[in-house]
């Protein structure tokens, strides 16, 4: 049985990944740890207090637990990271390097998310592909792109087994993004379910990709659980399930609430961040090395947000 610890478990990705690593190898064997206290976490399995810039209480958690894979989620995202880029890269890199350094000393397979954030705009925008330019302009970019040659070097330099995937915009409605520039694409259902409308701080026309969460936390799983045989890259794979515009995402929305309204007030740091990533990428080599294959697309997403947004504002939890 696996043991595993996840690192900045209460973000996004994490307090949804912490549940269902839980349900699949057992609650004793998934340490979830964070900066922050998290009862929620705590709840049914270990939970942990951890600054991942702190290697030697990082490697003590490892060691007490005899971990035996590591998920870093440890991110300051795209837009927050334009702000204090200084800080992004000494979070986003520092705590990659303990997470790579302590998979090293332990032997432990390790999951780091790159993103579409790795692109800029010299990437081939429609079907990007899985190897191309990669010139990030944002500090985001810059770290993920980093992230994913070190985990390359140390998979061909220590044996280390790295492996990642370039995550789009991530959906859900248990805990919310902060400071990413696809957040819109999340913040937006809150909007329409509270008050009928949503003021969009991206244009109408720019493409993103998109996931929801169900799908990318089982391709975390699915990918870890490969048979390294099989993998020809490791960090990091194109991986999408939908690429919509805000235009597009409002009218699926008004199928459900025929009188949303949307407005724009664009925030101009989002929008060149957003104009400079892909608007759709090519996931081909996920799907044939790891077998790849996302289950929702943006009717089913979008129903099943508006539902449990919905549920959560009836029982006034937002
Ligand atoms: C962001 O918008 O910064 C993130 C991402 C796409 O990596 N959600």
């Amino acid at each position: 049985m696996k043991k595993i610890l996840i690192v900045g478990a209460g973000g996004q990705i994490g307090s949804e990944l912490t549940t269902y690593l839980r349900s699949i190898y057992g609650d004793a064997n998934v340490v979830a740890s964070d900066m922050r206290e998290s009862k929620a976490l705590g709840e049914a399995g270990p939970f942990e207090l951890l600054d991942a810039l702190d290697a030697k209480a990082y490697a003590g958690i490892v060691s007490k637990y005899k971990i035996d894979s590591i998920f870093n989620l440890v991110a300051l995202l795209s837009a927050t990271g334009e702000k204090i880029p200084q800080k992004a890269w000494e979070i986003n890199i520092g705590a990659l390097m303990n997470s790579l350094e302590i998979a090293r000393e332990n032997n432990c397979a390790l999951f780091t998310p790159s993103s579409i954030g790795a692109f800029g705009p010299s990437t081939p925008k429609d079907k990007t592909p899985q190897d191309t330019l990669m010139r990030p302009t944002t500090i985001y970019g810059v770290c993920k792109v980093t992230g994913e040659l070190l985990g390359d070097y140390y998979h061909t330099r220590f044996g280390v087994d790295t492996r990642s995937v370039r995550f789009p915009g991530l959906i859900s409605s248990l805990t919310l993004p902060g400071g990413g520039t696809t957040d819109y694409a999340v913040e937006i259902f809150y909007d329409a379910v509270k008050t009928g409308r949503f003021a969009c701080p991206i244009p109408g026309d720019v493409y993103m990709d998109m996931m929801y969460m169900p799908d990318a936390l089982n391709a975390c799983v699915q990918l870890m659980e490969t048979d390294p045989a099989r993998l020809v890259h490791r960090n990091a794979f194109n991986i999408t399930s939908m690429s919509f515009t805000p235009e597009i995402l409002a009218a699926e929305i008004r199928k459900h609430m025929p009188d949303f309204e949307m407005t724009y007030r664009i925030d101009p740091v989002k929008e060149g961040i957003a104009r400079s990533w892909p608007d759709s990428m090519d996931d081909a080599c996920a799907r044939r090395e790891w077998d790849w294959a996302p289950t929702w697309d943006l009717a089913s997403m979008t129903a099943d947000m508006l539902r449990n947004v919905e549920r959560k504002h009836r029982e006034g939890k937002v």
